[in-house]
């Protein structure tokens, strides 16, 4: 009397080398992604807090913001119609989270720098309205 388990094992026991092989693979790409970190880390709640950056009247008020690695600017919209915070030049140039999405009154927009940089920046729809965050080593 054969029992299937015995004929099965080994087709589990392959199943089990390529499974674990494919773990050891993933644990050695692991570090390597985690050193190609974004530039920024985007709160899209406005929750992060940091230095305040108002939007009034067509303009951000704090058009300059100097701060270190590591720290947030939280951009408040406090205009009657709507803005967005657009990196178009530095770390995030490029980057397909560059576009921030449109706040409309009252919305906050959270980043937290971790790569130091210049990142200047524009609002999408009025490019005219221009900001830019230096963020020290
Ligand atoms: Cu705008």
């Amino acid at each position: 009397m054969r029992s299937a388990a015995w004929t099965r094992h080994p087709f589990d026991r392959r199943a089990f080398l390529v499974a674990s092989t494919a773990i050891v693979a993933g644990a050695a790409l692991a570090p390597k992604r985690a050193m190609a970190e974004e530039p920024v880390e985007i709160d899209p709640t406005g929750a992060g807090g940091g230095t305040e950056v108002p939007i009034e009247s067509m303009a951000f008020q704090t058009p300059e913001v100097k701060c270190k690695v590591g720290d947030t600017v939280t951009w408040v919209n406090k205009d009657g119609i709507a803005h967005n915070v657009h990196f178009r030049q530095g770390p995030m140039k490029g980057n397909p989270k560059a576009q921030g999405k449109m706040l409309n009154t009252g919305d906050k927009y959270s980043v937290k720098f971790l790569q130091a940089g210049d990142y200047s920046y524009v609002c999408t729809p009025h490019p005219m309205m221009k900001g830019k965050v230096i963020v020290e080593a």
